[in-house]
């Protein structure tokens, strides 16, 4: 069966491009759905990089969006609720199939890619911008991979950069899908450059005339800010001594002896996301310990097989997404009612 774009964005206007001096720039142009990535948008995305890769006139590319309020709110998973119910799994291998190839080829791109995140960067819109050589914030930047609240799991290979933040903020980002902004995002070295929302039009036009990685670097640190006191600095006790352990559980028996409010919070919040997720997210930042960006996709990939089979990610995207009532009735409601074995199952290679 062929894979049919969505017909909403077939035209193409969802991503606008152009050569821009030296820099390939694409601009996110869905805001009405805060630029959620559709399938015809990882496409056409993919086909620029394919198309600049090699052409010696583009020495950079620029990712951007047209929306002030969102940079990329994460990947459509509406048309992944719809496609279920219409029963649809070439959709749904399609969609993670190829955003997940596409976060890989920014990763390993041969130029530099830098994206401009000047406003919301979730889920999906971490995996288009996090991989790829400089990330840009400003004091619009809100950055989270916020999946467990919607029955599915940090993907988009987010652990292996949530791996890589400093002692256990990377589990804890994971793990209960709390939004940071631009200090933080600099401080766990998501963020590359932090700049001020007003100065991105000047650096923009400065990135545009740069003819090489070298060039950018310049342009980026005589302009970016310095790192300063953030959220996370401040309670980076805290998440080491309560998110170093491999289990849940144990992750939050360690909140519950703490007395700062703020991890009140964080428990109360914990109460409204999926059990399975919680636990999948966890299970997944273990096992990924060490390998590299490849691999990892590859167990996204077969995890989020798992999860379109599974009732939660369903039920997740129609509480928060498509019936709004922001009350999932999950599959498992207790913790203790999700096993190892549960967990076990999502790794499973697939026949
Ligand atoms: C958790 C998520 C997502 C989310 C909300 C969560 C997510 C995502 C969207 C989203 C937002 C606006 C849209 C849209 C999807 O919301 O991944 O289609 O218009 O894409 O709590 O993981």
């Amino acid at each position: 069966m062929p894979i049919m774009p969505s017909l909403k964005n077939a035209d193409g206007q969802d991503v606008l491009s152009k050569v821009d001096g030296y820099a390939g720039v694409i601009t996110l142009n869905r805001p009405k759905a805060l630029n959620a990535l559709s399938l015809s948008m990882i496409r056409e995305i993919t086909r620029l990089l394919m198309e600049w890769k090699d052409d010696p006139d583009v020495r950079t590319i620029i990712i951007q969006s047209s929306s002030g309020k969102a940079f990329c709110a994460g990947g459509d998973v509406r048309s992944v609720y719809e496609a279920r119910l219409k029963g649809d799994e070439d959709y749904m291998v399609a969609i993670f199939q190829e955003e997940y190839l596409l976060n890989f080829m920014i990763h390993m791109y041969p130029k530099p890619y830098i994206a401009l995140i000047d406003g919301i960067a979730m889920g999906g819109g971490m995996g288009i911008s996090i991989h790829g050589s400089h990330r840009i914030v400003t004091e619009r930047s809100v950055l989270a991979m916020p999946e467990v609240n919607i029955g599915f799991f940090p993907d988009v290979g987010a652990s292996y950069f949530l791996n890589r933040c400093p002692g256990e903020i990377g589990t804890f980002l994971g793990v209960l899908g709390e939004s940071i902004t631009a200090e933080d995002a600099l401080y766990t070295g998501l963020a590359t450059h932090r700049l001020a929302s007003l100065e991105i039009p000047g650096i923009y036009q400065a990135l545009t005339e740069a003819q090489s990685s070298a060039e950018v670097d310049d342009i980026l640190q005589d302009a970016a800010g310095g790192q300063s006191d953030c959220f996370l600095q401040t309670h980076r006790n805290l998440i080491d001594r309560c998110f170093g352990f491999n289990t849940v559980e144990e992750i939050f028996e360690a909140l519950q002896q703490e007395s700062n409010p703020i991890v009140r919070e964080w428990l109360k919040g914990s109460l409204k996301k999926s059990p399975t997720s919680l636990k999948l997210a966890l299970a997944l930042l273990r096992r990924t310990k060490g390998m590299g960006l490849r691999e990892i996709l590859a167990l996204d990939f077969q995890v989020s097989r798992h999860c379109v089979e599974a009732p939660d990610f369903f039920e997740g995207i129609r509480a928060v997404l498509i019936d709004k009532d922001q009350n999932p009735s999950w599959n498992s409601t207790n913790l203790s009612d999700v096993t190892p074995e549960m967990i076990e199952g999502y790794f499973k290679p697939l026949v």
